[in-house]
């Protein structure tokens, strides 16, 4: 092809408006929000990139298949549908609906956790954590050293750190250790894929130790295009074939379908271990529903099954990946620091870099994220000490994750490039007036997951 130009490869035939708000108006709203961006409603939002997740646009392939759904209980046509699209996308063959990710997480590791248990994974997201840890368990966090740098170019920054991995396993004892996880992409170190060797290696350790390995699979799509992309070998596959080799190495995977299948809500655990699967489908039927629907409705099971269809279009991905590598390419010439290379649904600003007079304790994601909206009405999501810090229960002071990153994360097939030029505008803006930022307090926090409701003021 002659022309180099990646277009939204989908055209517009309904639309919502945005409604605009002033900087004044938006000063107002941030303080009655105690500075949590998730206490904004959303249409006092100009650009919403708080998340990628539940975000995307449906297709009207997806619209068609909504009014098709069989709303039956048990057995409903949309559920086997639903069924055999994730057998074909995974290869596995137990395959339980849930209402989101976080479902499937709690069903899985209320199998697996419990006291003294240890659960490795390259990154775990942030209910990943939670839920682990709400079963008395551990959650280990492994990623390569060059995972944890912002400058490194190292083109698989998801990978697991193999090496210490079997270390883990050694030292606690494989006993201990019920599953090993990877999350493909990693989100929480900047949507970084994992590379299919590393899958492949992951995979020789733990069996080594008789260890299951699950995929976090919501990104799976994206990370099988930066495959195909970066690694050797792999340029002649489809995005399908390499999704499904990634799937081949793992034992099971958890899914938000509210990322990489396309839709609103919806989500799945899928794994081929028969026994562990009639055991979830038991717990499902107390806390989600019936295993035949599991919390979705049957219009919901036909969205995912032609969500995940579509993800693996290599136009749509092509499209997708571009986005952020445009973004990208934009704020590198203005000298604002994000992690590099860009990661496969977001831009992650680094905001030790970016604003450096501000320590982590006093939240310098969380101060960028609100200028974000203050000048721009653009939210974008704070991924650091807020997220992931903590305080020392001993000495009472506070020890920050390795990265302190802002999220910018793009729902899927919603804004234009025009939208993500005026996104650019507003950072470099930011970046422009970095040093009257100031660092932040958090007066309210609840005891998990803080950035949810926490409330702050202005040092
Ligand atoms: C996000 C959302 C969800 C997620 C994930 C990975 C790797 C599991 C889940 C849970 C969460 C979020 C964060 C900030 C703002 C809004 C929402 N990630 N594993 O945006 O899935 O949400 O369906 O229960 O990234 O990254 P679910």
């Amino acid at each position: 092809m002659r022309v180099k130009t990646i277009i939204e490869p989908f055209r517009i035939k309904m639309v919502e408006p945005i409604r605009m708000t002033t900087e004044q108006e938006r000063r107002g709203l941030l303080e009655e929000a105690g500075y949590n961006l998730f206490l904004i409603a959303a249409e006092n939002v100009i650009i919403d990139l708080l998340t990628d997740s539940g975000t995307a646009a449906m297709s009207d392939a997806q619209w068609a298949g909504m009014m098709r759904g069989d709303e039956s209980y048990a057995g409903a046509r949309s559920f086997y549908r639903f069924q055999e699209k994730v057998r074909e996308v995974t290869g596995f063959a137990q395959v339980i609906p849930t209402h989101q990710g976080r479902a499937a997480e709690r069903i899985l590791f209320g199998l697996l956790g419990g006291p003294g248990r240890v659960i490795p994974s390259n990154t775990h997201f942030d209910t990943t954590r939670a839920n682990i840890e709400a079963q008395c368990a551990e959650a280990a966090d492994l990623v390569i050293p060059e995972g944890l740098d912002p400058a490194s170019l190292h083109p698989f920054k998801g990978n697991m750190d193999v090496e210490r991995l079997e270390e883990l396993i050694l030292r606690v004892g494989p006993a201990n250790v019920p599953v090993c996880m990877l999350t493909v992409t990693n989100n929480s170190g900047g949507g970084q894929p994992v590379s299919m060797e590393n899958i492949r290696r992951t995979r020789e350790v733990v069996n080594r130790h008789g260890i299951p390995l699950f995929l976090d699979a919501c990104r799976f799509a994206e990370n099988a295009y930066f495959i195909k992309r970066r690694e050797p070998g792999y340029s002649q596959h489809t995005c399908t074939q390499i999704a499904r080799e990634m799937f081949s190495y793992a034992d099971g995977c958890t899914m938000s379908a509210k990322k990489d299948a396309l839709v609103n809500i919806g989500g799945f655990l899928a794994m081929n271990d028969e026994e562990l699967a009639r055991k979830a489908r038991n717990v499902l039927i107390v806390t989600e529903g019936f295993p035949t629907y599991g919390g979705l409705a049957g219009r919901d099971l036909e969205a995912i099954a032609q969500g995940l269809e579509e993800v693996l279009h290599e136009d749509y991905l092509a499209y997708r990946i571009r986005t952020a590598e445009y973004m990208g390419e934009k704020l590198e010439e203005a000298g604002v620091p994000f992690v590099k290379p860009p990661g496969g649904h977001a831009i992650y600003l680094d905001a030790r870099a970016f604003a450096p007079h501000i320590p982590p304790q006093e939240f310098p994601g969380q101060a960028i994220a609100c200028a974000l909206y203050l000048l721009g009405g653009v939210r974008a999501c704070e991924i650091g000490s807020v997220m992931f810090g903590r305080t020392d229960p001993q000495t009472g002071r506070h020890v920050a994750p390795p990265l302190e990153l802002v999220r910018l994360a793009f729902p899927r097939r919603v804004y234009t490039q025009s939208h993500f030029d005026y996104v650019i505008e507003v950072i470099r803006d930011v970046y422009d007036r970095r040093e009257s930022l100031r660092g932040m307090r958090i007066t309210y926090e609840p005891q998990a997951l803080r950035h949810f409701t926490a409330r702050y003021e202005l040092r």
